[in-house]
């Protein structure tokens, strides 16, 4: 390898060293402590009515705020990568930057399924590693990404109690699937049938 070859490589590498060193970026969130009930179309309950906004201060790691961030910059995941949550692809709650860096997400969550685990923010792929104390439970229970007669099935099945407690069919997240679960239910899917969105790409693991 020839000198110059040497020198540039160096630059190269330090270049990326660089790069890579200020992408990373740090993160202060909180959030109320919620049982959100969700919709593909991302009509269900908002975080603000529910209790829940979320707070996302976002720095750089030199402590400087990171403002401007954009809708397609955030998702809004199950902290637990096993659960079946459905995050939809254009599923993340309406925000406002109340000042430089600070975030408020205050809409409704676009999903299927159910996290049981939290939710968790990722910011330009970087995952927070913050875990919101957020239950999600969608009416489009079995995660499909559509609200149909197979997500009454998984109820009427759920409820019979010939299987072990399921989380997606819990609507009030009090840990038993009753009468009152079929209320909230009754009351969504009239509303609800036939919503669907098309679902995000999971994201990659840690
Ligand atoms: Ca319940």
């Amino acid at each position: 390898m020839t000198r110059l070859a040497v020198i540039l490589s160096c630059v190269l590498l330090l270049s990326a060293a660089a790069t890579s060193s200020h992408a990373q970026l740090v993160f202060e969130a909180t959030s109320g402590e919620c049982c959100l009930f969700t919709c593909p179309r991302g009509d269900g309950e908002r975080l603000d009515a529910s209790g829940c906004p979320i707070l996302l201060k976002v720095f750089t790691e030199d402590g400087d705020p990171v403002s401007g961030l954009q809708a397609d910059q955030f998702r809004l995941v199950s902290c637990s990568a096993d659960l079946p949550l459905a995050e939809c692809a254009n599923g993340l709650p309406e925000f406002i930057e109340t000042s430089p860096g600070v975030y408020e997400f205050i809409g409704a969550f676009g999903s299927g399924g159910y996290s049981a685990d939290g939710l968790m923010l990722v910011v330009n792929g970087q995952r927070t590693q913050i875990c919101l104390p957020i239950t999600v439970v969608s009416v489009d229970s079995i995660a499909s990404g559509s609200v149909n007669l197979a997500d009454v099935g998984a109820f009427a099945t759920d409820i019979g109690g010939t299987v072990p407690y399921n989380p997606r069919s819990d609507m009030n997240c009090d840990g038993v699937i009753n009468l009152e679960d079929l209320a909230t239910l009754g009351i969504g899917l009239p509303t609800h049938i036939g919503h669907s969105c098309t679902l995000a790409i999971p994201l990659p693991a840690n």
